[in-house]
């Protein structure tokens, strides 16, 4: 049995709010677990914190012309509350841009640096003579060497999910400019992980081959079967922790050496906070430490951070590392630049206070063996026929009934009959049932155990009707309510873990003081005694209407939409001097004349006056426009554009033209603003 339980959350990006797809990978059943293990009186450090360094939020600081430091103090804020809100129970929730995390990190580099735990070599890296920086990680693109995706970043492919180095990429991009990069020899620290390849063989191969689950132990072996190679662990860029070695000017930690002991350094600052020594989390064989993640993050949890833990000597290694596979959204893959996505603040505005409803159905569809999609249909569905019909009606019934018959008071137990027994049974069998399931990181069956519980509850007042009963045999009611009301009590203390707002209402409404422990219901212990007054209920649970699902689709609908104009917007093209566009001359004409150019089913010849002289141009939007809807129409002309000929006329110049958000061609009108052309390309 273990002394005590350390369990980390993988620490979100800060460079954007979190989304559903992390909430059901990573955080709600980490959430379950620690509340489980905390219920069973275990002592549980349950950890996590924003991950501020990174090319990321380095991109993200650029795009918005302001400094990283803003762009995480900004996110920092949005994301720690939307855990609150949810109720994720962090013992701590820290920052890697804290003094606690950057000495702890600095301090961890120092010691494996001192034992001679890295490889220094200087090599050649890719490098933007433009943007004269080195191009590390998600600075560029290129295509991925294992899978062929061509959108790979420098030290991970999304798609496939390799972890690489960026000169392995094929054909590779600056982010930045979008130039073929250069090689630039530069100065590196390296973990060689191929050191540690016989350890890890063992460690996960042998040691883990039955306790891991299947998605996280294969992708493993394959790493380890493909042969490890040493990774850098530094990087040349300014934002991050500096390298704190001499010779190291200009050079920071690679984001993923240092975010993992983010873990330990916000273990240290809760220890403190709390009077605790933090080092048995970490140290203690007989402490369990468990890594919840997400897939894209195995490799790092599983391989690197091992690594660097035994090479430093002192640490524990995690005993499972429960990774989720994804969660998709309508069919499609969940992305953030897409905007493909429902971000936890924008669901508390649609659904305020129905934090437990979007943890139900996360839970109840969690991408545990495989990819699984989200639907609003879905989401409504499981509400309406589940948390309303079955759940929430349950302990309406019970509570409004024991208020109707009882003013309240639950009444005497006389005498059991068999379906009492048998309910009564069912109740205290679930505890061990959803912990054998958690045990196993099975949280899905879980919730489903707890919700039978629920339709057993539900089915046995259907079955004995004390409605019907009340006015031939009320002692027998008696019995029933009492019976139904162990069920609402027990089931107020096992859904805890899943529904934290709604067991703690339940449990006012119940007015249980104290708690009852999940021991108790196990051990089939009275709950509720007969006399105990209990309060007023109110709903638990709300239906889902029809329009506000189909708002929720319009929304994704809204962002497909905009997706498709951005894809045809997107810049391009690489930049230019402005010397170069200072060249072009550019005028507002008006159009005189226009007529077909013959067997031609795109061109308009124009003559247009530009103020100086009349031209001609020949314009390629006869599919757009007729000949007579352009006649008097203000453009603007680009007048020395070398002159060309088409199909025998000389066009001397080009009409400026652009896309509208809806994909029509119009003109740059001098006198009009469209308020319908956004960022859209000239053409
Ligand atoms: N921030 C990646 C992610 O958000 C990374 C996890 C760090 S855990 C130490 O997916
Ligand atoms: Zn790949």
């Amino acid at each position: 049995m273990s002394k005590r339980f350390t369990l980390t959350a993988a620490l979100p990006y800060t460079n954007g709010p979190i989304h559903i797809g992390h909430l059901a990978g990573v955080y709600v059943p980490a959430d379950i677990y620690a509340r489980y293990l905390r219920l069973q009186g275990h002592d549980v450090a349950f950890i996590c914190g924003s991950d501020e360094h990174g090319v990321p939020i380095t991109i993200k600081a650029k795009k918005e012309g302001i400094s990283p430091q803003d762009v995480v103090d900004r996110y920092h804020k949005i994301i720690e509350n939307s855990f609150k809100e949810f109720g994720i129970s962090f013992d701590n929730y820290s920052r890697t841009s804290s003094k606690i995390h950057h000495e702890t990190a600095s301090d961890f580099f120092n010691t494996l640096h001192d034992k001679g735990a890295f490889l220094e070599e200087t090599t050649d890296q890719l490098y933007d003579a433009e943007a004269q920086q080195f191009l590390a990680d998600r600075f560029v693109l290129g295509t991925c060497p294992k899978c062929g995706f061509t959108e790979s970043y420098g030290d991970q492919c999304e798609a496939c999910g390799t972890s690489h180095n960026a000169t392995d990429l094929i054909e590779p991009k600056s982010a930045i400019s979008g130039n073929v990069p250069v090689l630039k020899s530069t100065k590196h620290w390296y973990l060689p992980l191929d050191q540690h390849q016989e350890f890890l063989q063992s460690w996960i191969g042998t040691e883990h081959k039955h306790d891991w689950k299947s998605n996280v132990y294969g992708q493993c072996m394959s790493w380890i079967n493909d042969g490890l190679r040493p990774r850098a662990v530094t990087r040349d860029l300014d934002w991050g922790i500096p390298v704190p070695v001499e010779g190291a000017d200009g050079k920071v930690l690679y984001v993923w050496f240092d975010a993992p002991i983010g873990y330990i350094s916000s273990t240290k600052e809760w220890a403190r906070a709390n009077g605790k020594d933090w080092e048995p989390y970490w140290k203690d064989e007989e402490t369990t430490l468990l890594h919840f993640i997400g897939k894209d993050n195995i490799v790092f949890h599983c391989i690197i951070f091992p690594a660097m833990l035994k090479a430093e000597g002192s640490y524990i290694l995690p005993k499972n590392v429960p990774a989720n596979e994804f969660l998709n959204l309508e069919g499609q893959k969940l992305s953030t630049s897409k905007n493909w996505a429902v971000w936890l603040p924008d669901y508390l505005k649609a659904f305020p206070d129905q934090q437990d409803v979007l943890r139900y159905v996360l839970t109840a569809t969690a991408p545990e063996t495989k990819d699984n999609d989200f639907t609003w249909k879905d989401f409504q569905a499981r509400n309406n026929n589940e948390l309303v019909a079955v759940y929430g009606n349950f302990i309406n019934r019970v509570l409004v009934l024991t208020h109707k018959y009882y003013s309240g008071k639950v009444p005497q137990l006389k005498e059991l009959t068999g379906a009492d027994k048998d309910v009564l049974g069912e109740l205290s069998t679930t505890p061990k049932e959803i912990q054998q399931s958690l045990e196993r990181f099975r949280f899905r069956e879980a919730s489903q155990i707890l919700m039978n519980l629920a339709r057993s509850g539900n089915k046995y007042l259907a079955d004995e009707e004390p409605w019907k009963v009340i006015k031939t045999n009320p002692e027998r009611v008696q019995t029933i309510m009492y019976t139904a009301l162990q069920i609402a009590s027990g089931l107020s203390v096992l859904s805890e873990p899943f529904l934290p707002h709604t067991a703690e209402k339940l449990q006012k409404m119940l007015r249980l003081d104290p708690i009852p422990s999940w021991k108790d219901v196990r051990q089939g212990h009275t709950l509720l005694a007969s006399g105990h007054c209990i309060g007023k209920p109110s709903l638990l649970f709300t239906k889902i209407e029809d329009p506000e699902i189909e708002e929720q689709l319009d929304l994704l609908k809204a962002s497909k939409k905009s997706n498709a104009v951005k894809n045809t917007t997107a810049v391009q093209k690489t930049s230019i001097p402005f010397g170069d566009f200072s060249k072009m001359d550019l005028r507002v004409g008006t159009i005189l004349t226009a007529k077909k150019m013959p067997k031609t089913k795109k061109l308009l010849v124009l003559e247009v006056d530009t103020g100086a002289e009349v031209r001609t141009i020949v314009s390629g939007i006869a599919e757009a426009y007729a000949p007579e809807a352009v006649v008097g129409k203000k453009v603007t002309v680009l007048c020395n554009l070398k002159p060309r000929d088409l199909r025998g006329v000389e066009s001397q110049g080009m009409i400026l033209m652009a896309k509208s958000d809806d994909g029509q061609l119009v003109f740059i009108q001098p006198d009009i603003t469209h308020h319908t052309v956004s960022g859209v390309s000239i053409c």
